[in-house]
């Protein structure tokens, strides 16, 4: 079985003199190019075998004038019938193994892989690490991983259909609210690697971005160290200005008395919102923290409900840098 995995996994340097694949970086990468340029090719000679004599028999028998008869017919030829029905039998079932090996390769995970979580959100990505008790967000985010290492990615969404997809490992996963998937992987490139959403999910979806950059384990946890040391060393107000890109505040709030989306923080703190209720109340600490919260509970007037709830997604320390960096900007 090994040997034959190889055989299949090995570049085949006739088919994919051509290649327009990005670089392959999995474990199971290579044998997916090898069924696709057989694929391809194959397809391509048979498409030709059939209509070039297509196209050679209508040339060659076409009826040339209105009164002529068709000559003798032959209506049965045992051997041409066994052919035709048993060559593509054969093709199809190689097609059809090879793919099914392939398929088992992706979906079976193994059971030392490493656990991570990914949450897809409007419009971003949140991967959570268990075993290091970090996590990083926020569009065009670094995700760590270490290399030759079994990496299982646990994904739900926090609000519409995502889709997680790595060009460079060959591999997509749809992202469900209200549902887990999973996807695992094994790089074999240290790199970095796009990660895109392949699902179109609302305007900011071509900004959904984020890189897998494949480290040796080393440097992996000096990775992982430098993101735990960072949130502390940083004051309230810097690591505010750091959550509002990183959770995307930026994307509909700006900082300079212009409206976006939302809002804009300048001049918001001690300033007094009307609720669509009518309802008047003063925008301090209290108020600032449950509108990050459920936005959906003090709705504010003139503006669209499309504020995504962080409730569960920010700590108390950063709720109150969020409140310092907006108080910035009295
Ligand atoms: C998808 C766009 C969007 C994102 C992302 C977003 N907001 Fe908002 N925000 C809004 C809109 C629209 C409103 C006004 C309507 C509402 O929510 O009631 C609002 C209102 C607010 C208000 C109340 C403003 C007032 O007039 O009192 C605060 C405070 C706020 N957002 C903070 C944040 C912070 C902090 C973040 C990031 C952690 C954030 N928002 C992310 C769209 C967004
Ligand atoms: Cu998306």
């Amino acid at each position: 079985m090994d040997s034959l995995k190889e055989l299949l996994a090995m570049k085949l340097p006739v088919l994919s003199f051509w290649s327009s694949m990005p670089e392959a970086a999995s474990s199971y990468a290579s044998e997916f190019d090898s069924l696709y340029y057989f694929l391809l090719w194959t397809g391509l000679g048979l498409f030709l075998l059939i209509v070039v004599p297509m196209c050679w028999f209508v040339m060659k028998y076409h009826r040339r004038d209105e009164h002529q008869k068709a000559l003798s017919q032959r209506d049965y030829n045992y051997k041409l019938e066994v052919a035709w029905t048993f060559l593509p039998f054969i093709y199809l079932a190689v097609c059809f193994f090879w793919g099914f090996i392939g398929f088992l390769d992706v979906y079976t995970v193994p059971v030392n892989a490493k656990n991570l979580r990914v949450i897809g959100q409007k419009w971003n990505w949140t991967i959570q690490y268990p075993d290091e008790e970090i996590s990083v967000s926020g569009q065009g985010v670094v995700v760590g991983v270490p290399v030759d290492e079994n990496i299982i990615f646990t994904m739900s969404s926090q609000d519409v259909l995502h889709s997680f997809f790595l060009p460079n490992f060959r591999i997509k996963q749809d992202v469900l609210p209200g549902r887990y998937t999973t996807l695992w992987l094994k790089a074999d490139k240290v790199g970095e690697f796009p990660i895109f959403c392949a699902e179109y999910c609302g305007d900011n979806h071509s900004n959904m971005l984020a890189k897998l950059k494949v480290m040796p384990r080393v440097e992996y946890d000096a990775w992982v160290d430098g993101i735990k040391n960072a949130d502390i060393s940083l004051s309230p107000k810097e690591l505010g200005a750091k959550l509002y890109q990183t959770k995307v505040c930026v994307t509909c709030h700006t900082t300079d008395g212009t409206t976006k989306i939302g809002p804009s923080f300048k001049g918001l703190y001690g300033s007094i919102a009307e609720l669509t209720s009518g309802k008047k109340v003063k925008v301090d600490d209290s108020f600032i923290k449950e509108h990050i919260l459920t936005p959906s509970k003090t709705p504010i007037k003139g503006y669209p409900q499309v504020m995504p709830p962080f409730q569960g997604q920010l700590s108390e320390v950063e709720i109150n840098a969020l409140i310092e960096f907006i108080k910035s900007f009295k």
